[in-house]
């Protein structure tokens, strides 16, 4: 019989192979522990009294969905204590989290969306947790907003958990993705996959349709090219898929390839907006696992992991997954807006 290798164990020989730090490894756990509690409370839905709205607005003006509430609190308190961080920023608060002074502090700063797709939890449909690792900037005691503003490039790891048919932890810290199944009956995630590779050729797509009226010329051209099939430019046809939880989407497209795509549009434009997705706690942990996978990841016009960040809650469009075809997406963009032959 082959021997399991369970999460800690994985972590365990990552930092003897001083891929990662004792701290890194305390902090991935503690947010894979955290994970369970919140795969436990989805798994309840109506008989643990966790669905519908809160009550309230999150930071973006969105309404909150109970789950939201309960899985930012799981995810805030499994990580005050543990002395592997300096502060926490979610999706879900303005700003950032500061340690209690009653803990010690680390030398991470986390930055996780606590339920992405939550709108998709009263339809029992597959909803995730996003979470980014950066290392706090030397000799700061009090971390600020300023200090969470790091490019993609400086994440230490990164990760998403699917809370679906199954429960499963995807995590990178730049050595490659590896994936996770919670064996419920012994509540420890078990290593079900390592060195997961994207193909860099896909026949399948993931974007949301209804908005295509509102996308930009290269993006119409793009998907216009996909939909005409045989009979287009591509000589072969395409399929479609869209869950509307972002982490179900990339999980798809890290198990099969594919690509997926929240572009502009004049919908975002006319709000103000510089993009649906959030940088911070989307953008970037997902560009991260997926380029770690051997894809790409953009926003049409530039590498989602080198924008400098300006604000906390920043949005940005996001193309990623199947290389060849971020690339044909991205240089269409560059070729519209001239800076690209
Ligand atoms: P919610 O968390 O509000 O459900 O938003 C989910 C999300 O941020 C991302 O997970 C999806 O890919 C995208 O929004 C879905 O957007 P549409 O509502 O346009 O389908």
């Amino acid at each position: 019989m082959t021997k399991s290798i369970s999460l800690i164990q994985f972590l365990i020989e990552a930092k003897r192979a001083e891929r990662i730090t004792g701290e890194l490894s305390l902090l991935i756990e503690v947010v894979a522990r955290a994970c369970k509690r919140i795969s436990v409370a989805t798994g309840k839905g109506a008989l643990g009294g966790v669905l519908g709205n809160a009550g309230s607005d999150n930071v973006q003006g969105e309404a909150q969905k109970k789950l939201d509430v309960i899985s930012n609190e799981i995810l805030l308190e499994a990580n005050a204590w543990g002395g592997h961080l300096a502060a926490c920023a979610s999706e879900e608060m303005e700003d950032p989290q500061p340690i209690p002074d009653a803990y010690p502090k680390g030398h991470h700063l986390l930055l996780f969306d606590p339920l992405d797709g939550s709108s998709n939890i009263d339809v029992n449909v597959s909803v995730g947790t996003i979470f980014s690792v950066l290392r706090c900037p030397d000799g700061v005691t009090e971390a600020t907003t300023a200090d969470f503003l790091q490019p993609g490039t400086e994440q230490v790891a990164a990760g998403y958990v699917v809370y679906g048919p199954s429960t499963l932890l995807v995590l990178t810290f730049g050595h490659g993705v590896s994936e996770f199944t919670l064996d419920r009956e012994i509540g420890s995630f078990i290593l079900t996959k390592r060195d997961i590779t994207i193909p860099a050729d896909t026949g399948e797509f993931a974007i949301n349709m209804s908005n295509q009226r509102h996308w930009e010329a290269p993006m119409q051209r793009y998907v216009g090219e996909l939909l005409a099939g045989t009979e287009g430019p591509r000589g072969r046809d395409f399929n479609m898929r869209w869950v509307a939880s972002m982490v179900a989407d990339v999980h798809r497209i890290i198990t099969r390839g594919g690509v997926f795509f929240y572009p502009l549009d004049a919908k975002i434009t006319g709000k103000g907006a510089t993009g649906k997705l959030r940088l911070m706690y989307e953008a970037n942990p997902m560009a991260f696992i997926v380029e770690q996978a051997g894809g790409a990841a953009t926003t049409g016009r530039e590498r989602i992991m080198e924008i400098r960040p300006t604000g906390l809650h920043q949005r940005v469009p996001v193309f990623l997954g199947s290389k060849n075809e971020v690339e044909i997406a991205t240089r269409y963009h560059l070729e519209a807006d001239g800076t690209r032959g």
